[in-house]
């Protein structure tokens, strides 16, 4: 009804009121895609709780095996299951779950390999049937049982994580390749495929060739072809209406197989439908050493799986390469490669190699490398099983042996108490999800480091081999007690050392001083890469509003040295929310002018509340 009191129908296609429409430009605008502080929990669905026993049987014969000794079979897990687990799933202290992917899936099976994992997918816009219960409404917005997941997950305060992949859909199959509809309708057929969805090249042989990699087929899968603006529509129109769901963030497959440009106007699309989204993705066996890896990381708006760093953790325990810890330090060294490594998403196994366990079998050592995950710069991603010490030792444990099924849910194994207490920690303290990393001590055996922002600290201490003492300097914690949070053993520290610590076999100390959060109107993150600082340099962000200095650097707010490359900072605005700034990142230099971006100011409009991130490059000198 109209506020004039008449009865007069709005006009078809009406514009919003302008409250209305100025409120979501303004939430929209509040909103930012923020992963750091959270502990993600990656679990494969049909392995993880069989929630309903009536959906097991059913598709294709033969699809479903009871027994769970044929690993390419279905084994029953599904959505209600996840409700079920719910509070173990709280009560573990993760902050999010990656949920193996949820689309309707080709329901065949050869050579004694289906699609329980996932990634052979029918119809982007419909929930895998195996997952949900027996003839239920799988179309998206009409699936009941995936609406009580998300909500059931939401009201725990836990994210939830689409997995999705673009680049292809199924492999051939009994005569059939590559069929996709859209919501039920007829899409693409590999074999009939008069639109051109697909690229028609043949399986990938030589993986240093780009033209192979973006076109080719990856093991036999139909590849989409991303030029056909109409593939283009479809997918992102189908990810789009998961978002609309309830889903917080994606994890992306096979990034590397698809052009930069694709995912520049994927997440383009994706952030401006929903800005507060999260996105990481699988750039597989990368390393800060593969320019194209890195280029992914840095160009396309979306982070990506760490495998370098989770390699250089497994083999310091396994010894399959030599060096031990310092293996961990030579891939940090590489940090400023990355525009965002505080973002990159680590983990220390996954579902496409061996678990920790297959390949180093002391559950002390899965321990420690637990907490450098959970203490290292990046946001942390368990794999399920791993707090219960889940393995499968079957062929060295690899894939398909490393997806065993979850038989336990024991929250008081020792790794489950580790996982809860660095968790919470990553969530109160900014150390943890933006801070920098300072190297204390390293051998093969033992490392020690001090993650540090603002007056935020947290030191860890991990020793992977026998009882020993050493001193460890430059610790830069107050003078006096400091209470482990592992075995709340107190550690003195003394003239900023930890003199004659005594660190028994298998173990590790964590100390952490939390400073207070930062309560502003509007909080802005100003992250500036690209300007290569020398030492007693600092960076600031000057402007022309009071909490940026009114141009005068020595009252500008500092940023926090990152690494090599990068600097960030929170800042608080108050009187200028709402506001237009106008600003430059300055370097400021002991005994020396300060140098000044060159540039026409930076001009930004400050949302009325709310908190958002400024992601950019020094504009360097003519
Ligand atoms: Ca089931
Ligand atoms: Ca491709």
């Amino acid at each position: 009804m109209s506020s004039t009191g008449t009865n007069q129908p709005a006009p078809e296609c009406a514009p919003l009121p302008i409250q209305a429409h100025s409120a979501r430009l303004q939430r929209l605008f509040e909103q930012e895609a923020e992963f750091r502080k959270e502990t993600i929990y990656f679990l494969v669905v049909d392995r993880f709780c069989n929630g309903n026993t009536d959906n097991d049987g059913i598709g294709k014969k033969g699809l479903y095996d009871p027994s769970h000794s044929q690993w390419g079979h279905y084994w029953g897990g599904d959505l209600e299951g996840i409700i079920a687990r719910a509070d173990y799933l709280r009560d573990l202290g993760i902050t999010a779950v990656w949920l193996s992917p949820l689309f309707e899936q080709v329901d065949d099976i050869e050579h004694g390999y289906g699609p329980m994992h996932g990634y052979w997918t029918k119809d982007f816009k419909r929930v895998n049937p195996h997952f949900v219960r027996l003839g239920e409404a799988t179309s998206l917005h009409a699936c009941e049982t995936l609406r009580r997941m998300i909500d059931t997950l939401h009201e725990r305060g836990l994210k939830i994580v689409l997995d999705i992949v673009c680049n292809h859909s199924s492999p051939e199959l009994n005569g059939s390749k590559g069929v996709v509809t859209d919501d039920g309708a007829p899409l693409a057929n590999f074999h009939y495929d008069c639109n051109h969805f697909y690229h028609h090249y043949p399986p990938i042989t030589d993986w240093e060739d780009e033209f192979q990699l973006l076109r080719h087929e990856m093991l036999g899968l139909a590849t989409f072809n991303e030029g056909n603006i109409d593939f283009r529509n479809y997918i992102k129109s189908a990810i789009m209406a998961w978002l609309d769901l309830g889903f917080d963030a994606l994890r992306i497959d096979t990034l590397k197989h698809m052009p930069v440009w694709f995912w520049q106007e994927f997440v383009t699309d994706i952030q401006a439908h929903q800005p507060s989204t999260f996105l990481f993705g699988e750039y597989g066996f990368g390393s800060p050493w593969d320019p194209r890896c890195v280029r992914y990381a840095n160009d396309t708006g979306i982070s990506i799986l760490d495998f370098g760093l989770s390699g250089a953790i497994r083999s310091a325990f396994s010894g399959q390469e030599p060096g031990g810890f310092h293996r961990i330090e030579t891939v940090l060294a590489m940090d400023p490669v990355y525009r965002r490594s505080t973002e990159l998403v680590t983990f220390i196994e996954n579902h496409d190699m061996p678990r920790f366990l297959s390949i180093c079998p002391c559950r002390a050592d899965l321990e420690l490398a637990t907490v450098l995950l959970l203490t290292l710069r990046g946001v942390p991603c368990l794999f399920y099983g791993t707090e219960q010490y889940l393995a499968c030792d079957t062929c060295g444990g690899d894939d398909p042996y490393n997806r065993p099924m979850m038989a336990s849910w024991d929250l008081g194994t020792r790794m489950a108490n580790l996982i809860r207490r660095l968790a919470d920690l990553r969530r109160s303290n900014r150390a943890l999800s933006y801070g920098r990393h300072n190297q204390n001590y390293v051998s093969e055996d033992l490392y020690a480091y001090t993650r540090s922002y603002r007056d935020n600290r947290v030191v860890v201490i991990v020793n992977k081999g026998g009882d020993t003492c050493v001193d460890i300097g430059s610790i830069d914690l107050a003078e006096g007690q400091h209470r482990c949070l592992l075995t709340d053993r107190l550690l003195a520290v003394t003239q900023g050392s930890l003199r004659g610590l005594e660190v028994p076999a298998k173990g590790a100390f964590v100390l952490a001083v939390e400073g207070a959060p930062l309560r502003a109107t509007t909080v802005v993150k100003f992250q500036i890469n690209g300007y290569v600082t020398h030492p007693g340099e600092t960076m600031a962000v000057s402007g022309d509003v009071p909490e940026l200095g009114g141009w005068d650097p020595g009252r500008a707010p500092h940023l926090e040295y990152i690494n090599g490359d990068a600097w960030f900072a929170e800042v608080g605005f108050a009187a200028s929310a709402g506001k237009p700034i106008r600003f430059r990142f300055v370097v400021l230099r002991p005994g020396d002018e300060p140098v000044r971006e060159n540039l026409i100011c930076r001009t930004f409009l400050l949302p009325a509340s709310g908190s958002v991130k400024l992601d950019l490059d020094w504009d360097r000198l003519a």
